[in-house]
């Protein structure tokens, strides 16, 4: 599960993604694509590593995408000009708020609207082609699919009226239409990037409804990335940064996957572990292990709200508070699960 960084060229991105990532770089390095897998900060695992003191704590992780050659003069024209993301799960749209760097006011509504527009634009053109040949298809008596042609006119309506294909969840998510990998229908988080000393967020207005935005002052919060823990708490003192804004933003990455993560607790290790949003019990058993899907019995689990109030499984139980699933049963985001197996 991989986010993609987009943007205008000079919005910020590599400055960003080196803060995500802690990684430290050069400036700009346009020649190669950049990926870097990171944690994300998890207060519950704090928690559960502080009840149970394991030898090893494991965080759940998401993966970022920066892509070379993304700014519009290198980009080809047609149809293709997205496919440096096309592949990701999700985007990061950086939009350039600040200005004190010779930049030129920032324009955060303009310039969010114009790579909007380009997304849009882009699987308009990819849908209308695809649309045109079904139809010519279909006039030749040639068999088509009908159920994709009609989802790929309503696409097409959307598109037509400057919408983006996320705005239409049935559209986006459609099965059918998955191989197309629309970018438009991908989730996507706007990312503020403001000057350091201006926290609020510019208004989208109506051009971004109830999207999920974020603000980060990207330039100071790559700076603190690269700080060492004693000069970063200063630091961050200094300039009013409370809990880090990557952290949150590295959060919110993980949910716009859509995922949610569950836990396995014990001596060895506390560990965060990720699934998609309603996946099974016995589905989420593989992402530990083939063999505990396979001889999968029953799922102990304890809600983490419940055995932080506890203070034990043991206590839990006690309670009540621990129950006993099945197969089917559908994981919550905090469960704190055993699995029970036989192979
Ligand atoms: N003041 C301020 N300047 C920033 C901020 N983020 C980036 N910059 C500056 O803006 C310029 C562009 O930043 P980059 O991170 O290189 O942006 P980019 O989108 O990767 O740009 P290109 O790859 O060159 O298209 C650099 O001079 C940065 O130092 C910020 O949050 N505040
Ligand atoms: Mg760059």
């Amino acid at each position: 599960m991989k986010l993609g960084i987009m943007g205008l060229a000079g919005s910020g991105r590599s400055t960003i993604f080196e803060a995500l990532t802690q990684n430290h770089g050069a400036e700009s390095r346009k020649v190669e694509d950049r990926t870097a897998s990171v944690k994300v900060p998890d207060l519950r695992v704090d928690d559960l590593a502080a009840l149970y003191q394991p030898s090893k704590i494991t965080y759940a992780q998401v993966e970022y995408l920066l892509p070379a050659f993304t700014t519009g003069a290198e980009r080809k024209e047609g149809a293709d000009v997205f496919n440096y993301v096309r592949n990701c799960d999700a985007l990061l749209h950086i939009v350039r708020n600040f200005s004190n760097n010779g930049s030129g006011p920032a324009t955060p509504r303009e310039d969010f609207l114009k790579l909007e527009r380009e997304l849009i634009f882009s699987d308009f053109l990819a849908v209308d082609k695809r649309v045109e040949r079904m139809n010519a298809e279909r006039a030749k008596n040639k068999k088509i699919d009908e159920q994709e042609l009609e989802l790929l006119t309503e696409c097409r309506k959307v598109l037509e009226k400057d919408a983006p294909l996320r705005s239409r969840p049935e559209l986006a998510g459609a099965p059918k239409l998955r191989g197309y990998a629309f970018i438009s229908a991908k989730p996507m988080l706007a990312l503020f990037n403001n000057d350091d000393s201006d926290t609020t967020a510019p208004s989208l207005g109506d051009c971004f409804p109830s999207g999920p935005c974020e603000v980060v002052r990207g330039k100071l919060e790559r700076e603190l990335a690269q700080m060492q823990a004693e000069g970063a708490a200063e630091f961050s003192r200094e300039f009013g940064i409370e809990q880090s804004a990557m952290d949150r933003v590295i959060r919110r990455s993980h949910q716009l996957l859509g995922l949610i993560s569950f836990f396995t607790v014990g001596e060895d290790e506390v560990r965060a572990w990720t699934v998609k949003r309603n996946s099974t019990a016995v589905d989420s058993a593989e992402a530990i292990h083939s063999d505990i899907k396979k001889g999968f019995i029953r799922a102990e689990i304890v809600s983490y709200d419940h055995l932080i109030r506890c203070g034990s499984e043991q206590e839990a139980k006690r309670k009540g508070l621990s129950r006993l699933e099945g197969k089917t049963y559908l994981v919550q985001d905090g469960d704190i699960i055993c699995f029970r197996f036989n192979v």
